[in-house]
C-alpha cells in the first residue's frame, strides 16, 4: 500500500485527509464508536457533484495540486453513488456518506445479506441444493434454489430456525476475490450450473471475481453487505413458489423462497400484521366469498363476469355518479366500444397506444378495432355540429366501455383488467376556461370521494419521459403549455403533488389521483388531463365572439375511474363490509321458524317497496345458522323474527359490528334505514 493520502470529504463538510487504505468503518469510529455501530454500508460519491467544488471538477484536488487519480476516480464513477461495506479501503479522494438505519437503502442492504443467510442455512440442512441468485425485493428479498426433492412447510420451518442460528453466531461478511478461471473450474466441478452462468455472464476474462463469505458459506456476490450476519435482527421466511431457471419452461424448475427482513421485532410484527390485513380486504378472495365477480377460463384474462351483488354494487355506483354529472351540467352520451382503425390512426394512437390495444380485426372492406379510449367518438359527437362560443363548454360524459390488450402478468381481478368501463368525460372549452373547468372537476372528484368514504389520496402531476419520444406526441411547446396550465391549476388551488415522469397520456400531461391500498402499493384512479393534441388532430372548432373560429381545448377526465378498479378499492377499503347505501343485500330475513314463513313475506314486501334489498333465508336450518350466514356475507342489517314479533309487528334486529340491539316496530326500521341510505351513511 502507498502511503499517500487521501481527501475524504464528510457531509458536515468537513474533510479529513487520511492514509490511503483507510475504511469507513474506522473513519466512523474516529468520529464516534455509536457512528460506527451505527452505521451498515458506506456511500461514496463522486466529488464532482459537490456544489462549490470547480477546482474538484477541474481535476485539482481539494489541497490544490493536480490529481491524476481525483479526475480517474471521478470519471470512473461517473456521477453515481456506490455502496461499499464499512470494511472497503478507500483509495482515492471521495464524498463520504455513513449509511444507517435511517437510509433508505440501507434495509436493501439488510434484506440482501437476509438472503445470505437463507441460503447458508439451506445449504446446512440440504447440502445438496444448488444456488441461483438472491436478491432484496421491495419487500424483502428471495433466493432460487435447485434440488430435486420438494421444500416441504417443515423445512421452511427449518430453515427459519437454522438461519436464526446463523444470525446468532454473528458471522462476520468477508469480502474476498479468486481469479475467474479458477472460480468457474471450481463451479462446474460442483455442478453448480446457475453460479457458472451468472459468473459466465456478469464477469469477464482475466478478472478477479467478487465472493462474500460468512462462516463456511460463500457465494458469488458483488456486495455490499452488513458488517456480519448479527445485524440481520428480524427476519421471516415467508413463501415458496416455482419459477423455471431463465423464466424457460425446457430449463429445470427451481424453487424461489421468499423472505423478508426489518431492523427490528417491531417493524417486522407491524409488516405482518399488514400483510393479514391486506389478504382479509384481498378483493379477488372477498370478490369470491361475496359473490362479486368472478374470472372464466373460457371469457378469458382480464375479463371478468359481474355476478347479481357485484353488479348491484356497480349500477349504485354508475347511479350515485351519473347524478352528479348531470347535477353540474354533463350530457350524457351512448358510443360504440368499436371504430375503424383509420379513426385511431387520425387520433393518434394507432402510433403511440397500439401496443395496449387489441388487433384489429379484418372486415370486408376495412378493419376495425376495439376502443382502448373513448375521445375520439365523442370528439366526433362533438364535430357533428356547428359549435359556438355560448355552447362552451361542451361536457360530454359517458360510462365508456374500452379494452386494452393488458399484459397478463400485470392483470389483477378487477383492479387490472382488459374490458373496462370508464366513468369518462370530454370538455371541449375555450383556452381561458381551462382553469375554471378543472377547479370545477376538482370538486366533482372531492364531493364523490367523501361520499364513497375515500380519505386517504394524493395528487401527481403526471409528465411525459423525454428520453422516450415516441410514446408521446412530438411538439415540445404544446407539453409545455400542457404542463404550466395543470401546474397553475393547482397552485392556484392550494394543492401538493409530487411529480410522475413517463407517466402521461400520449396526448397531454394529467393530474393523477393516487389511492393506495394496505400494503401502500398506488394506483392512479380519478385523472385529469390536458389536451391540445387531439382538437387539432380533429380540426375542431368553435364560433368566436369575434365571428372567427377558433380551436377549442380538450379536458378528459374521470371521476371515479373505471368501475372495475373503483369497485376493486371500495370492496378492500371495506373489508366487504359496505355502507347500507352501497351493500348488495341491505337487509336479511330470518323467520325463527317455518310458522314464520308469511309474515316473512310481508316483511320482504314492504321493505322492497320501500326500496331496500331484501333477502330472505327459507331454508330449513336453525335460526343461529341463518344468521351465521348473512353475518358471513357482512349483511348490514340481520332481522329475526317469531310468534312475538308477529305479533306486535316487530322485528329483532342485529346490527352489523353492534350485535343485537332489540326488537323495534318495523315502520321504525325502514325509516332509520331509508335516513342512513339517503345521506349515504357509512355508520348503521
Ligand atoms: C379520462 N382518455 C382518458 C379519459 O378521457 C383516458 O382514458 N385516460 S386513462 O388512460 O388514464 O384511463 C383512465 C383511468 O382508467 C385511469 O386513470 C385508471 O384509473 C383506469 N384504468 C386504466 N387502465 C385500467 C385497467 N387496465 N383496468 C382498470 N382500470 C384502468
Ligand atoms: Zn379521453
Amino acid at each position: 500500500m502507498s502511503t499517500k493520502t487521501i481527501a475524504v470529504h464528510l457531509p458536515d463538510g468537513a474533510v479529513r485527509e487520511i492514509p490511503a487504505g483507510t475504511t469507513p468503518l474506522e473513519i466512523a469510529n474516529s468520529i464516534s464508536p455509536r457512528l460506527a455501530a451505527a452505521s451498515i454500508v458506506a456511500r461514496l460519491l463522486p466529488i464532482a457533484a459537490m456544489p462549490d467544488q470547480a477546482s474538484v471538477r477541474d481535476g485539482q484536488s481539494p489541497s490544490g495540486q493536480p490529481d491524476s487519480e481525483t479526475r480517474m476516480y471521478a470519471a470512473g464513477q461517473a456521477g453515481a453513488p456506490r455502496l461499499v461495506d464499512l470494511t472497503t479501503p478507500l483509495t482515492a479522494d471521495t464524498r463520504l456518506e455513513l449509511v444507517t438505519e435511517k437510509d433508505p437503502d440501507a434495509i436493501k442492504v439488510v434484506r440482501h445479506s437476509a438472503a445470505h443467510v437463507l441460503a447458508a442455512a439451506v445449504l446446512e440442512l440440504f447440502p445438496e441444493t444448488k444456488l441461483g441468485h438472491g436478491p432484496a425485493t421491495d419487500t424483502g428479498f428471495f433466493y432460487d434454489f435447485y434440488r430435486e426433492k420438494r421444500f416441504t412447510p417443515e423445512d421452511l420451518e427449518a430453515i427459519e430456525a437454522k438461519m436464526a442460528e446463523v444470525v446468532a453466531r454473528d458471522e462476520p461478511f468477508i469480502h474476498e476475490f479468486a481469479p475467474r478461471e479458477k472460480s468457474l473450474e471450481d463451479f462446474e466441478r460442483d455442478g453448480d450450473f446457475m453460479k457458472t452462468h451468472f459468473v459466465t455472464r456478469f464477469t469477464s476474462a482475466g478478472e478477479q471475481v467478487s465472493f462474500y463469505r460468512n462462516g463456511k458459506f460463500v457465494d458469488f456476490c458483488r456486495g455490499p453487505h452488513v458488517p456480519s450476519t448479527g445485524r440481520v435482527k428480524a427476519f421471516r421466511v415467508m413463501s415458496i413458489s416455482g419459477a423455471y431457471w431463465l423464466g424457460d419452461e425446457k430449463n429445470p424448475q427451481l424453487q424461489r423462497i421468499y423472505g423478508t427482513a426489518f431492523f427490528s421485532k417491531k417493524d417486522l410484527d407491524e409488516y405482518l400484521e399488514r400483510i393479514e390485513d391486506a389478504k382479509r380486504r384481498d378483493h379477488r378472495r372477498l370478490g369470491k366469498e361475496l359473490e362479486l365477480f368472478t374470472v372464466s377460463e373460457e371469457v378469458g384474462a382480464g375479463l371478468p363476469l359481474w355476478l347479481p351483488k357485484g353488479a348491484t354494487i356497480r349500477r349504485l355506483l354508475e347511479e350515485y355518479i351519473l347524478d352528479l354529472e348531470r347535477k353540474d351540467g354533463y350530457e350524457h352520451v351512448y358510443t360504440p366500444a368499436l371504430a375503424k382503425v383509420d379513426l385511431y390512426v387520425r387520433s393518434g394512437h394507432w402510433t403511440h397506444y397500439h401496443e395496449d390495444m387489441f388487433p384489429p380485426m379484418d372486415l370486408e372492406t376495412e378493419q376495425m378495432v376495439l376502443r382502448p379510449m373513448n375521445c375520439p367518438h365523442h370528439i366526433l359527437i362533438y364535430e357533428s355540429k356547428l359549435r359556438s362560443y355560448r355552447d362552451l363548454p361542451v361536457k360530454l360524459a359517458e360510462l365508456g366501455t374500452m379494452y386494452r390488450y393488458e399484459r397478463s402478468g400485470v392483470l389483477s381481478g378487477l383492479s387490472r383488467v382488459r374490458c373496462m368501463t370508464l366513468n369518462d368525460a370530454h370538455i371541449f372549452c375555450a383556452p381561458g376556461q381551462i382553469k375554471e373547468e378543472f377547479s370545477k372537476v376538482m370538486k366533482l372528484v372531492e364531493r364523490a370521494y367523501r361520499a364513497l368514504g375515500i380519505t386517504q389520496y394524493s395528487y401527481r402531476l403526471s409528465l411525459r419521459d423525454p428520453a422516450n419520444k415516441e410514446k408521446y406526441v412530438d411538439n415540445d411547446a404544446m407539453w409545455e403549455l400542457g404542463e404550466r396550465v395543470l401546474r397553475e391549476a393547482l397552485d392556484s388551488l392550494g394543492l401538493k403533488y409530487c411529480e410522475g415522469r413517463g407517466e402521461a397520456a400520449f396526448y397531454g400531461p394529467k393530474l393523477d389521483i393516487q389511492l393506495g391500498d394496505v400494503m401502500g402499493h398506488e394506483e392512479t384512479y380519478s385523472t385529469i388531463q390536458v389536451d391540445f393534441h387531439l382538437p387539432n388532430q380533429f380540426g375542431l372548432e368553435y364560433t368566436g365572439a369575434d365571428g372567427k373560429q377558433h380551436r377549442p381545448v380538450m379536458i378528459h377526465r374521470a371521476i371515479v375511474s373505471t368501475m372495475e378498479r373503483m369497485v376493486s378499492y371500495l370492496i378492500e377499503l371495506y373489508a366487504g363490509a359496505f355502507p347500507l347505501w352501497l351493500a348488495p343485500v341491505q337487509v336479511g330475513l330470518v323467520p325463527i321458524s317455518e310458522r314464520h314463513a308469511s309474515y316473512a313475506a310481508k316483511i320482504d314486501k314492504e321493505l322492497k317497496q320501500a326500496g331496500l334489498r331484501v333477502e330472505v333465508d327459507l331454508r330449513n336450518e336453525k335460526m343461529n345458522a341463518k344468521i351465521r350466514d348473512f353475518a358471513n356475507q357482512k349483511t348490514p342489517y340481520i332481522l329475526v323474527f317469531g310468534d312475538k314479533e308477529e305479533a306486535a309487528g316487530s322485528v329483532s334486529i342485529r346490527t352489523r359490528g353492534k350485535g343485537d340491539q332489540g326488537s323495534v316496530p318495523l315502520q321504525e326500521f325502514i325509516v332509520r334505514a331509508l335516513a342512513l341510505v339517503g345521506n349515504r351513511s357509512t355508520a348503521l
